[in-house]
């Protein structure tokens, strides 16, 4: 897929400002810091279009950006930060909740796994939950160029692993590096194709 254009649209704090839901949507997630808005730029080719930082809690609100006219990408919040309050952290665990539970023009959820950690509880836990409530989702490891791609698939084979005691199947899964440009043309064509299934 090229990108033809790449848009900001809108920040939200509630689901009920929302663009309406009438092409298709891609959201992506994990845990703050991760590399989520770096992933979004590297992707749509635009360095600043979603806000980066090296302090985790960057992201705080839905962003919405409208790509080639025709569908959604999605910058959320990270998960799992902990130098927020906790009354305000559990305010947006449920605003982000709602809207991936209620989103109907949502196609997929990113996960995004930092590749050079164990398997994470606070990721396992999210893909459960997503899993519960029937919500499609994909793996996206993160970083990989900090990193050999020994390791990098020694540590997607241990995430597969821990997947598998709580899956049948592994979803789909991605090798990335924003930093290095890797697996750009793979994701993009994941979403083409994805794109195609979309009936308003
Ligand atoms: N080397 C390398 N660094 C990366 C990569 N992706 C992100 N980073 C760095 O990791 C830090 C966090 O990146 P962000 O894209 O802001 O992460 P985020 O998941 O959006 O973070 P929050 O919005 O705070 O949850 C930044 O310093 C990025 O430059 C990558 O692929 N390789
Ligand atoms: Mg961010």
């Amino acid at each position: 897929m090229i990108i033809k254009s790449a848009t900001f649209i809108a920040s939200n704090t509630r689901s009920d400002k929302l663009p309406p839901p009438v092409i298709p949507e891609y959201a992506f997630i994990g845990r703050s810091n991760v590399g989520k808005s770096s992933l979004i730029n590297m992707l749509t080719d635009r360095k600043g279009l979603a806000k980066t930082s090296q302090t985790p809690g960057k992201t705080q609100l839905i962003n919405h950006f409208l790509i080639n006219e025709n569908w959604y990408l999605v910058d959320l919040p990270g998960y799992g930060y902990a130098k927020i309050s906790k009354s305000k952290r559990e305010e947006w665990e449920k605003f982000i909740r709602y809207y991936l539970r209620h989103r109907e023009s949502l196609q997929c959820v990113m996960v995004l796994v930092d590749s050079r950690l164990e398997p994470q509880k606070a990721d396992l836990d999210f893909c459960c939950w997503l899993g519960e409530n029937s919500i499609p989702f994909v793996v996206v490891y993160t970083k990989t160029d900090k990193q050999s791609r020994v390791k990098t698939d020694q540590r997607a084979a241990a995430f597969r692993k821990a997947m598998l005691q709580y899956f049948e199947e592994m979803p789909q899964q991605f090798i990335t590096s924003s930093e290095a440009r890797e697996g750009r043309d793979t994701l993009l064509a994941f979403i083409d194709e994805t794109n195609k299934g979309f009936q308003n």
